[in-house]
């Protein structure tokens, strides 16, 4: 097997070198190399049902606590050298009543994640879980609105002590009928909230945070109306934390086919910092791997351009995550799935001849540019970089077959059995 692979690696490296030049292979493969994702905590955990969101067909093994998740996140990253750092939820991971999140818990994970050489990454504060009926900060609950600030604070200082720096907020708030409640009073509570946190955060806190990325999804869980639908309103909520603020792009929170790269492309060149959350949207939400498709190689080519991958300047760079969950499939394949997609994808937007681009583009060649695009972003076969990219970090090429090969999965199906 693998002196095909080598093959391979060898024959498809000539072939793209034929096609694109040395040059710009030699690119590909270090921006492949360098490329690097958070992974979800909840996609190893058997806690939370997702995937068709909820399927709980197959996929064995998952983790049953935050110890087997590390272990999980830190195989990944042996076989990648490319997933450090691992996204957690307060109310899920460092909470022992899924209400209050416990900072004694929150070291407990940090120290099992660093045993397995990953550590914490984002911090999300959870506000979907029991009591927010209602909503968590748009809650007509003072009370339910104070937890939800308090909770907020707790997430702000995790991820600034333990995590990467990010804080990353989704509401679930939203409501199921017209007339259920005033739309406008959810908006408003929901940015009063925000600031209330934002203004009691102790400045030291809010000094050592990176960004404070706010998520936008067009539906779900309300069937009528999301109090932040749209990336426009997270970008309203994320001024509030001034130059930290952010909009987090999950790509399965928009309706099929929307034109996500226009998104991107707008929030760059309006200098507003970003933030993505990875998937598939084919459940119309975040359970499924990534799609190494035409659009994600758009997504990296507007991410390239934009010089937000891979800046000198850490914070003008967008913080990149995996966000999926399926029951239906095994939890670690899938995420290598994932980290292979996205490799394939920014190896095929750095192949682009952008100059060659450039001029078709001044000389208005629409076909001509378009077919000058497509020819590195949705006709080359980008694998073989890929693979070269793991050989020279002393890898297996292909970090899923060395999974299958480990007996990993057949170990833990045993071991958490039940
Ligand atoms: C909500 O659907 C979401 O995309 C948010 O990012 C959450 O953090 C994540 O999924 C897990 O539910």
């Amino acid at each position: 097997m693998s002196e095909n692979l080598d093959a391979v690696r060898l024959k498809g490296l000539d072939y793209l070198k034929a096609s694109f030049g040395e040059e710009a292979v030699e690119r590909a493969i270090r921006y492949a190399g360098d490329f690097t994702v958070e992974v979800p905590a909840w996609q190893f955990w058997q806690g939370f049902g997702g995937g068709g969101r909820f399927d709980s067909r197959g996929g064995g093994g998952a983790a049953r606590n935050t110890v087997e998740i590390a272990e999980d996140a830190g195989l990944v990253h042996r076989l990648t050298g490319s997933t450090p750092q691992v996204g957690m939820h307060v109310l899920w991971f460092f909470s022992e009543d899924g209400l209050t999140g416990e900072t004694k818990i929150a070291h407990r994970v940090a120290a099992e994640m660093k045993a397995q050489g990953v550590s914490l990454g984002s911090v999300s504060p959870t506000y979907f879980l029991a009591g927010s009926g209602d909503g968590s900060l748009s809650s007509q609950d003072k009370n339910t609105r104070q937890r939800y600030i308090e909770q907020t604070i707790l997430a702000a200082w995790i991820a600034a002590e333990l995590g990467n720096g990010s804080l990353s907020l989704w509401f679930p708030d939203g409501t199921n009928y017209p007339g259920q409640r005033y739309l406008q009073d959810k908006i408003s509570l929901l940015a009063k909230g925000l600031s209330t946190f934002w203004e009691r955060t102790p400045q030291a806190v809010r000094a050592k945070l990176d960004r404070v990325m706010v998520e936008y999804k067009l539906f779900e869980p309300g069937t009528y109306s999301t109090t932040v639908p749209d990336w426009g309103t997270a970008r309203e909520l994320a001024r509030i934390f001034g130059n930290q603020g952010a909009v987090l792009v999950d790509l399965g929170h928009h309706p099929h086919d929307t034109n996500v790269e226009q998104i991107v492309a707008g929030l760059i060149a309006s200098r507003v910092r970003g933030g993505f959350h990875f998937n598939s949207r084919y459940a119309a939400d975040d359970d499924h791997s990534v799609q190494a498709d035409y659009q994600m190689s758009r997504l990296f080519s507007e991410l390239l351009k934009g010089n937000v991958v891979f800046n000198p300047d850490p914070s003008a760079n967008w913080s990149f995550a995996l966000d999926q969950m399926a029951r239906s499939e095994e939890r670690i394949p899938s995420i290598l799935k994932s980290v292979d997609a996205l490799k394939r994808s920014i190896g095929r937007a750095a192949l682009l001849d952008s100059e060659k681009l450039r001029a078709l583009q001044s000389g208005q060649d629409l076909i001509g540019a378009n077919v000058e695009f497509e020819r590195s972003l949705l006709h080359s076969d980008t694998g073989p970089l890929v693979m070269e990219s793991y050989c020279r970090k002393g890898l297996h090429p292909v970090p899923l077959i060395a999974y299958q090969e480990s007996g990993y999965q057949k170990q833990i199906e045993e071991l958490r059995a039940g």
